[in-house]
């Protein structure tokens, strides 16, 4: 596999993120939150579009104000005010984003292809003349012709970008046809690719991952797959799978992902995914007797990922699908010591109440006292 070693890390939780339906986040959780991303080891750090509004502008102007190991960079449209806004604030690096698409020329910018070229180069240009480090994002990249999608990569590049980003915005590409395109614009272009993956059809990451394979240096993610409609990569899926599935030793303090998690959940109050990969609840949960067996014995019986590197906890659940095995573990851990026999009892009790989702440790210890009665 071709991954790059240099392969960067691009956290748009606070450009991208704040595009969540329902959320708006505070300057301040701003601040808390670009700091623990420094300090987990993303690469590039997203601030905002300032020309959004006043409150972003200030996020941005705060952002940059912090001083962070990851590379700042700012959003904002082909235009000169935009360009401005982000030279006005200082920030190092500059995003701009346009649309290459024939949906996108014609319905949001209602121009010709040669006009398209024409401002982009003149986007370009002011931002450089500026001062600004430029990644261009042709956006509805895997929506817009090939050969026009090179054209332009070739042209920010002449004009001198620093990067270009393929955007796949409605999410479409699968990770074959995401392959294909990387490495062809790859082929193209002396400069580093980036790539930025939506999950309209749950393949975001999949995609981000496939283009890390064909030679994309960076890919964009953001904290709990936050992001317009079904949202970007999950930070935590693409770097726990490169860490585990690509054996890349990045300087990712994996140990952080839960609070991670945690923050961003307490900062946008959406709900949670039970058995979202890495960061849900049942992601470490096993519940099957056959399974608990196994992995009390060994974890890695049904554990691709071990908890521990996650700073989680291993949980096994008491209902009706439990084994004997399972059951001797938790009164075990509980204490308690009952005979074979017991033990049966106690199993039966639980088999015949399928509607007890889940025994604490409360409900078994007074199972166990009831049962003793009885025998
Ligand atoms: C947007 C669209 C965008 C841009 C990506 C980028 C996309 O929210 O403005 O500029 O790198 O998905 O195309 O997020
Ligand atoms: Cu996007």
């Amino acid at each position: 596999m071709l991954i790059r070693q240099k392969l960067e890390i691009l956290d748009s939780t606070l450009r991208e993120g704040e595009q969540t339906p329902g959320v708006s986040f505070t300057v301040k959780q701003k601040i808390t939150l670009a700091k623990q991303l420094d300090i987990f080891g993303v690469d590039f750090i997203e601030l905002g579009h300032p020309a959004v509004s006043p409150d972003v502008y200030e996020g941005v102007e705060a952002l940059n104000d912090l001083s962070l190991n990851a590379k700042k960079m700012a959003h904002g449209r082909a235009s000169k005010s935009d360009i401005n806004d982000v030279v006005a604030i200082g920030v190092e690096w500059m995003g701009i984003f346009f649309g290459t698409s024939p949906l996108s020329l014609k319905h949001k910018f209602n121009v010709t292809k040669s006009e398209a070229l024409k401002r982009i180069q003149f986007a370009v240009e002011y931002g450089k003349d500026k001062g600004l480090k430029l990644r261009f994002t042709a956006e509805d990249a895997s929506r817009t012709e090939l050969d026009y999608l090179i054209q332009v990569g070739q042209l920010v590049q002449n004009s001198g970008v620093d990067r270009f980003s393929l955007a796949d915005t409605v999410g479409c590409l699968t990770p074959t046809k995401t392959k294909i395109l990387v490495s062809r614009l790859v082929a193209e272009l002396d400069i580093p690719v980036h790539v930025h993956c939506h999950n309209d059809f749950g393949m975001a990451t999949a995609n981000a991952l496939s283009a890390l394979e064909a030679g994309a240096q960076c890919v964009d993610v953001a904290v709990n797959g936050l992001g317009e409609r079904c949202g970007l990569p999950p930070l935590a899926e693409i770097v726990v799978a490169l860490t585990n599935l690509y054996k890349i030793n990045g300087k990712w303090d994996l140990g952080m992902i839960p609070e991670l998690t945690k923050m961003v959940d307490s900062f946008t109050k959406l709900d949670s995914n039970v058995n979202q990969p890495i960061v849900g609840k049942n992601a470490f949960t096993h519940k099957a007797g056959l399974h608990v067996k196994a992995v009390v014995i060994e974890p890695k019986s049904y554990e691709a990922i071990s908890p521990e590197s996650l700073k989680r906890k291993r949980h096994f659940v008491i209902d009706k699908f439990t084994g004997k095995s399972a059951l001797k573990n938790r009164l075990n851990h509980l204490g308690i010591s009952v005979s074979p026999k017991e033990l049966d009892c106690l199993l039966i009790e639980i088999k015949f109440h399928p509607d007890k989702l889940n025994w604490d440790d409360n409900e078994l210890i007074s199972l166990t006292k009831s049962q003793e009665i009885k025998l």
